[in-house]
């Protein structure tokens, strides 16, 4: 092998050992097609589990149904230790009439704010959480706070991935304010979240979802029936950041590739 040839193979081995200390481990992940795990509770008093969609009733399993003030948290208790960050990765899956911002009264009870958010727990340093309002509403009366790029208030469903996809309708009975959304109608939500949170390096970490505000009717025997979430493809990954002498081989790997470049353009001009 030429000195060429050499150089270009170790260069090459630099490049590939930078690039391979970087890559993504997952840590955990769920896809709720075939099993919850222990790993997750509920503070729900009604029956949660494996559900599937209307939509895909044999591939679109998913963790629900929790509605009111429920909160569901993922625990996870053999990581390996020493990470400094932990990114959560998730869909969330919101059923029927999520009311946003609305919070007119109807039977004396207010329609919202209807609330969806998530928290690090154990082991994370970021234990304070983030909660929006969602809403399938009408743009007159239900508007929504989470909104990604534009202003909030903004309307209903602003930034899902996507909408009535799922297959829920929802059945009202019209009054005199709903005259414009009467009948069953398609009414499903799928928002995907990536949130990065710092870790204190030790084996165990949790992260809570929940909902706050949502109308319960314990008089029904679903009584999440009004508004429901539920969680799909959770997934827990820790991205390593380069160690310094990781960057200086990265450095010291381009210089190389930039030397056998200068090398071949050379031998090019003879
Ligand atoms: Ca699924
Ligand atoms: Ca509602
Ligand atoms: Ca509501």
């Amino acid at each position: 092998m030429n000195s060429l040839g050499r150089w270009t193979l170790v260069a090459l081995a630099f490049g590939l050992a930078t690039t391979t200390t970087r890559a993504e481990v997952v840590l955990y992940a769920n896809d709720f097609e075939t099993a919850i795990g222990p790993e997750w509770s509920s503070t729900s008093t009604y029956a949660w589990g494996l559900q599937q969609t209307p939509a895909d009733d044999t591939g679109g399993g998913f963790l629900g149904y929790f509605g009111g003030d429920n909160a569901t948290t993922l625990t996870l208790t053999d990581l390996p230790s020493g990470l400094a960050s932990l990114t959560l990765e998730f869909d969330a899956y919101l059923m029927w009439s999520w009311d946003g911002e609305d919070t007119r009264p109807v039977d004396g009870v207010p329609r919202g704010p209807d609330r969806f958010g998530f928290r690090s727990g154990t082991g994370n340093g970021l234990v304070a959480g983030n909660s929006w309002t969602f809403s399938h509403g009408s743009a007159a009366t239900g508007l929504q706070s989470f909104c990604g790029d534009t202003l909030a208030p903004c309307a209903p469903t602003t930034g899902a991935l996507s909408r009535y996809a799922l297959g829920y309708r929802f059945e009202i009975v019209p009054t005199e304010e709903d005259l414009d959304t009467t009948g069953a109608a398609p009414m499903d939500s799928v928002y995907r979240f990536a949130w990065t949170a710092t870790h204190d390096g030790g084996t165990t970490a949790s992260f809570t979802f929940f909902s706050a505000g949502l109308q319960v009717r314990p008089d029904l025997e679903f009584p999440y029936l009004d508004e429901a979430w539920g969680l799909d493809n959770v997934r827990v990954i820790h991205t390593p950041v380069p160690e310094p002498a990781e960057s200086g081989l990265l450095a010291l790997g381009l210089a190389m590739l930039a030397v056998v470049h200068r090398r071949g353009r050379r031998r090019d001009a003879c």
